[in-house]
């Protein structure tokens, strides 16, 4: 076959739908640019900009000082229908340059040209030091009230709802890199409340490699590419890292989590959230508590493979950003509920022996139950990404009355750094008053002047005490809401650089997560730890880190000691063994499937009967469904978003054979390259390969009719998780309670007990 030519009936088919294609394809799944679709012909009539897409926020339009205008949000960007200057005058050329004659010089006096390219030099900001990679949601947090015993944040009494913004985030890549590397995710969120903003600077992770801030630089130039090559990029599978962590041992805990699945994480959605370190609350009556703060997503927690990570660095870098504007636009609101563990204020600020200032370590669910005190749930997209998920700036120390720090010496360090990060980011003082970062509640302070004021400011006395300004701001007293901090004693104690003796222990909470572990978990553990030693050049440092893991556990120890090559060693110190927390292990019960994709795989000329019938049940259960055809356009009227050229197994979390597909025209080596030896197949190896990567993957597959037999040419018929039906409906219904447990781990049993 002329791989080059399409084939006559693909031709016809393409060219009988061509006029219908244009609608059909920007209908009802998630993903189109732009709120209306494009003209093929160039528009020419002046209107006013388009408004944003349905699903689109923005921040609330506030003065600097937090007042509300009343002005809509889409006030924020351009108005009118003409071309300007930033200064607002028309303008009739933007397209070349003022110039001494058609093929003369260009004039220096060309302000348009000079003010466009100026800004356009300046466009960009210094990335974030860490958590570069992000992408942020507007939302709403609405409070059950039952938090109001143990503090008097009023934006947790009951029924209290508040604006917010989350950014999600990569730790160690560049802005520009993949969403899927194995890292550590940022969970911050922005409560818009109108005692102040409170800022919850968090992690899916719930402890940190160090104890204390000072040592943040170490372990981020340990984990950041090699400063002489610049790399590896996004990943901590190199030298610097384990020679780091395998030195600083206490480092292992928080590297045994992103070793864990929970370094992969299938979604933003569908992951926790920790605040890390312990918190201190007051209630309306003064009383204080310890507490941590926990998200728990609707949807679990649950994470790609190891592969599907990989593959997704290539087929689909921005896999997690376009998941949650897709879920988002596509109605399937992502939802967590905020907990707290609460502990006795007690002198020795410990709970269970465990030591409540130590961000290595956590306190198990079970001793320390997660009470559940409100639910985020995230309904808009950003309008624009610069000006709201670059710009955002989060800081721990944005805190409203009846949450304070306490002396957890990372909390400590992280107050200084957050506003030190944003002078140089933000570019000046100011960045609470660009229009993401604006307060909701009244703002009066007596901070002045400073690169791109925003505020006019009048009065002449912004200090304290005045008389000119009649006095002009007063300090709130006791009942007056006023932000207190807790008068905490403070022990006489010698000026040391030095930490509890309680800080030492560096292995026994590893080891409780490791032993909380499943089967299968396990198996992802010994396999994280394999690859990424194996990818440093240096024994030596293989050696310490399988030290670091005899002194976790033998069996662990053993399987990686096994795949490096390299003999186990011994521990060097004495192994403990707590009680497994199960609250940690990721299997074994069951979920919703919102916002999940499904592939359908059709074959134009055959067994299309049910498809539509089942495309509109899955948008109904709250999920998304793809239709994967040879080619694009229209198939059985129904819009094709995927070809067997540009699909790819990562995309989909079940997969769904409707019809079994003979090789399309492009099913070439020639042409692409995963159609393999391509000729003797009589369904296209595209399909094929799809349906093995799914079942690679762990994922739900179904066939009904003619897509039976590529199950049998895959080789995987009968087996765990490949269901078959005598329809669309009813294979539906099969796959979706599959999908409910995340995976199909019974294909693969595993050998760590
Ligand atoms: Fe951060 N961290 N961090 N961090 N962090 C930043 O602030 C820092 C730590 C976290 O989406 C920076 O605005 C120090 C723990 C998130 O904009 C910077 C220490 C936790 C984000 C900074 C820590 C976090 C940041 C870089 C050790 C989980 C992204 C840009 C004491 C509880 C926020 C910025 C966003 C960002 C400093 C440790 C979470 C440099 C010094 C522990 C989610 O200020």
């Amino acid at each position: 076959m002329d791989a080059s030519k399409p084939a006559k009936a693909v031709k016809d088919v393409v060219e009988a739908a061509a006029g219908k294609v244009a609608d059909a394809l920007t209908s009802d799944v998630p993903g189109a640019p732009g709120s209306a679709p494009p003209t093929v012909e160039e528009p020419t009539t002046p209107h006013d900009p388009l408004p944003p897409k349905k699903e689109q926020g923005a921040p609330e339009t506030r003065t600097p000082t937090g007042a509300a205008t009343g002005a809509p949000t889409t006030a924020n960007g351009q108005q009118g229908a003409f071309l300007t200057t930033s200064q607002g005058a028309r303008l009739r050329d933007t397209d070349h340059s003022l110039k001494a004659g058609p093929r003369g010089p260009v004039l220096l006096q060309d302000h348009h040209l000079r003010e466009k390219i100026t800004h356009f030099d300046h466009e960009r900001i210094p990335e974030r030091v860490v958590h570069a990679r992000g992408a942020g949601a507007h939302g709403v947090f609405e409070a059950y009230g039952k938090a109001e015993g143990v503090t008097k944040a009023g934006f947790l009494a009951k029924g209290r709802t508040t604006n917010v913004f989350v950014r999600f985030s990569t730790v160690l890549g560049s802005r520009g890199s993949a969403d899927t590397v194995r890292d550590t995710r940022g969970f911050a969120t922005k409560f818009y409340t109108d005692e102040g903003t409170f800022d919850l600077v968090a992690n899916n992770m719930p402890v940190f490699f160090i104890q204390d801030a000072i040592k943040f630089p170490d372990i981020i130039h340990a984990g950041k590419p090699h400063p002489d090559r610049e790399i590896p990029q996004a990943q901590s599978a190199h030298d610097t890292f384990w020679d780091f962590v395998s030195l600083h041992t206490e480092a292992q805990h928080h590297t045994m989590w992103n070793m864990s699945d929970r370094g992969i994480p299938r979604s933003y959605r569908m992951m926790e959230g920790f605040g890390v370190h312990t918190f201190r609350l007051v209630n309306a009556a003064g009383e204080t508590a310890l507490a941590k703060f926990h998200w728990k997503p609707k949807l679990g927690v649950h994470s790609l493979t190891w592969e599907e990570a990989q593959l997704l660095g290539g087929v689909d870098p921005d896999f997690h950003r376009r998941d949650l504007y897709d879920a988002i636009e596509a109605g399937a609101f992502p939802e967590w509920e905020l907990g707290l563990q609460v502990f006795p204020d007690t002198p020795e600020e410990t709970f269970a022996g465990i030591d409540l200032l130590d961000p290595t370590k956590i306190v198990p669910e079970e001793l320390a139950p997660v009470q559940p005190v409100g639910k985020l749930t995230l309904n808009r997209t950003p309008t624009n990404f610069f000006a709201e998920t670059e710009q955002v700036a989060f800081h721990v120390g944005h805190l409203p009355p009846g949450i304070d720090v306490t002396n957890d010496p990372l909390l400590q360090g992280r107050l200084f750094s957050y506003v030190d990060t944003q002078l140089t980011r933000l570019g000046g003082p100011n960045f609470s008053q660009v229009p993401i970062n604006r307060p909701h509640a009244p703002v009066n302070d007596m901070l002045r002047d400073g690169f791109h004021q925003q505020a006019v400011h009048a009065g002449v006395a912004p200090y304290r005490p005045n008389s000119l300004d009649g006095g002009n701001p007063f300090p709130a007293g006791d009942t007056d809401g006023a932000f207190v901090d807790v008068p905490v004693t403070v022990t006489e104690a010698p000026k040391v650089r030095a930490n509890p003796a309680s800080f030492d222990d560096h292995y026994s909470q590893v080891r409780l997560f490791w032993l909380s572990m499943s089967p299968v978990e396990k198996e992802h553990i010994v396999r994280a730890y394999t690859f990424e030693l194996g990818m440093c050049y240096h024994q030596a440092i293989r050696e310490r880190q399988l030290q670091c893991l005899a002194n976790i556990d033998p069996v662990l120890c053993a399987e990686v000691a096994t795949g490096l090559g390299l003999p186990a060693p011994e521990p060097t110190v004495p192994l403990v063994d707590p009680a497994p927390s199960p609250a940690l292990s990721q299997v074994g019960r069951q979920w919703p499937a919102d916002g999940r994709t499904m592939g359908i795989v059709v074959d134009p000329t055959a067994g299309l009967d049910d498809v539509d019938e089942v495309r509109r049940a899955v948008f109904a259960a709250g999920m998304v469904p793809l239709l994967v055809a040879p080619h694009g356009g229209l198939v059985g009227g129904l819009p094709v978003q995927r070809t067997f050229a540009t699909g790819r197994s990562v995309e989909f979390d079940v997969l769904l054979l409707a019809g079994a597909p003979a090789p399309a025209p492009d099913a070439s080596p020639a042409r692409d390259a995963k159609a393999g030896a391509a000729d003797s197949a009589a369904v296209d190896p595209r399909v094929l390969l799809l349906v093995d990567e799914c079942w690679r993957h762990a994922k739900a597959i179904g066939a009904w009719g003619a897509g039976v037999d590529v199950l049998r040419q895959a080789g995987v018929a009968g087996t765990p998780g490949v269901v078959t039906g005598g329809s669309g409906a009813e294979v539906l219904t099969a796959v979706q309670q599959l999908l409910a447990a995340h995976r199909v781990w019974e294909r693969f049993p595993a050998s760590v007990a």
